[in-house]
């Protein structure tokens, strides 16, 4: 049975008719689409990826107890038994929403030492002990994604610290669908392609020689992207949509002075700057994973964790749709998950064995089981990834 946005959009939202996708958000409009399509769109062939995950599985099992050999794993002195080192994983935003609950599934388990790289420290120390973190699993560290400075300062410090990097979770985003002006970074990079991408890229690069210098079983690196980037989604059709067009606001520094603040050169709209800036996000993933994974044996990956409506990435929203969101989510489209579950999946990219695969963008179906999704046309464009990266290079001073 077709489920139908309209049975819960009120009064004050307009309804235009099924399929026509031409309504504005920024105006907090909601449309009236069938959803039976999207949600077979999205777990049609949840049958096959999942033998195919499960043949994976059986792969990646038997890499894995190869791997434990390796010197992160000691043989005990007492009884003999060889125990593993602690793995030491940097979350960017951990301070809240997905990050946090990311930082407390693997902290529960004792065998993870989260760095939370927080903009916020009082924030972050706050959250860290409201979630019952205890103090051994974790450090916070001073990290501003919007400033290139504050990044190479992170850095340094990192490394300083001596502790190995197992792995890097690029989590922090900000989302300003209501701003009428674009705001920007420390550098004058439009502020949500500036942050969500190009502090992720030169934090990435930054630390990758670590990441490859780690003698822990599976070591990762992943950036955190979306369905709302995706077109090939009935979310990611909800406009205004991601389209990096030919890159010409990039290529000119996004700064609304000599360029437009926008990738695709276009008029400034924050909702598709996130959006823009997720497409570049999974984008960078796969670059890095073409460019690095034979030669280090990173295992690159991103990931959709599901519509975890209650997170503060939607605290610029109006307060209507903050409210109306997570029902929406929960009854209509059915893509409503929990903090805590969405934490579960990512610190599942994190530490299973299973997940080693590269390259890969995960999602989960309804049952909350782990597949290979497919990306967009233009998430998965080889051409505009190698693009994205060399102007990145440029932007953030690597080049
Ligand atoms: P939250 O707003 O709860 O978390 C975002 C985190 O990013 C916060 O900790 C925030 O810090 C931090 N942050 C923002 N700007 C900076 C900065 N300049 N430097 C350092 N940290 C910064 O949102 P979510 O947990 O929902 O988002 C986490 C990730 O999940 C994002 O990548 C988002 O795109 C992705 N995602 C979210 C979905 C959802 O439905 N919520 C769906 C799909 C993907 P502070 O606490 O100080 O504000
Ligand atoms: Mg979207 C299965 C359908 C589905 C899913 C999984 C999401 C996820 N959304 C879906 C459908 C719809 N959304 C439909 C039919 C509408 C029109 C009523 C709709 C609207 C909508 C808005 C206005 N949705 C949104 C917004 C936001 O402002 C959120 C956004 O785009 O943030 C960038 C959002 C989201 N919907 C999602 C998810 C996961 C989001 C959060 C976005 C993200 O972090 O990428």
């Amino acid at each position: 049975m077709a489920l139908q946005t309209a049975a819960l959009v009120p009064a004050t939202f307009s309804v235009p008719k099924e399929g026509k996708c031409s309504a504005s958000f920024k105006d907090s409009t909601f449309f009236g689409v069938s959803l039976s399509d999207n949600v077979k769109a999205d777990f049609s062939s949840s049958a096959l990826r999942c033998k195919r995950e499960f043949n994976q599985r059986t792969g990646a099992v038997r890499a894995q107890t190869a791997a434990t050999e390796s010197p992160a794993a000691t043989r005990s002195a007492t009884d003999g038994k060889k125990t593993l080192r602690k793995g030491s994983v940097i979350i960017t935003g951990a301070s809240s929403g997905l990050g946090l609950a990311t930082a407390k599934a693997l902290a529960e388990t004792g065998k993870w030492h989260v760095i939370m790289a927080c903009r916020d420290f009082l924030k972050a120390e706050r959250a860290a002990k409201s979630a019952g973190m205890s103090k051994e699993n974790y450090t916070i560290m001073h990290l501003d994604l919007a400033s290139l400075d504050s990044v190479r300062q992170f850095v340094d410090s990192y490394k300083q610290s001596g502790r190995p990097l197992d792995v890097l979770v690029c989590n922090a985003a900000v989302y300003q669908p209501t701003a009428k002006e674009p705001s920007f970074t420390a550098e004058g990079f439009e502020l949500s392609v500036g942050t969500n991408h190009l502090g992720h890229f030169l934090l990435s690069r930054l630390l990758l020689e670590d990441l490859k210098q780690s003698d822990y079983p599976s070591k990762r690196l992943i950036i955190v992207g979306s369905i709302t980037g995706n077109t090939n989604t009935l979310a990611g059709n909800v406009p205004p949509k991601a389209n990096l067009g030919d890159l010409r606001g990039l290529a000119g520094g996004l700064n609304g002075l000599n360029s437009s603040t926008m990738i695709d050169g276009g008029e400034f709209d924050g909702a598709k700057a996130y959006k823009d800036s997720k497409v570049c996000n999974m984008l960078t993933m796969q670059e890095f994973h073409r460019r690095f994974h034979e030669e280090t044996g990173i295992t690159f990956a991103s990931l959709y964790p599901g519509c975890i409506a209650t997170t503060g990435l939607f605290r610029e929203h109006i307060p209507l749709f903050r409210l109306l969101f997570p029902p929406f989510q929960k009854y209509i489209t059915k893509g409503f998950v929990s903090e805590e579950e969405a934490g579960k999946r990512l610190a599942q990219v994190v530490s299973e064995p299973s997940l080693t695969k590269s390259g890969v963008y995960w999602s989960w179906n309804k049952n909350s089981a782990s597949f290979e999704n497919q990306l967009s046309e233009e998430a998965s464009d080889e051409e505009k990834a190698r693009k994205i990266w060399e102007l990145s290079e440029k932007l953030v001073g690597l080049a």
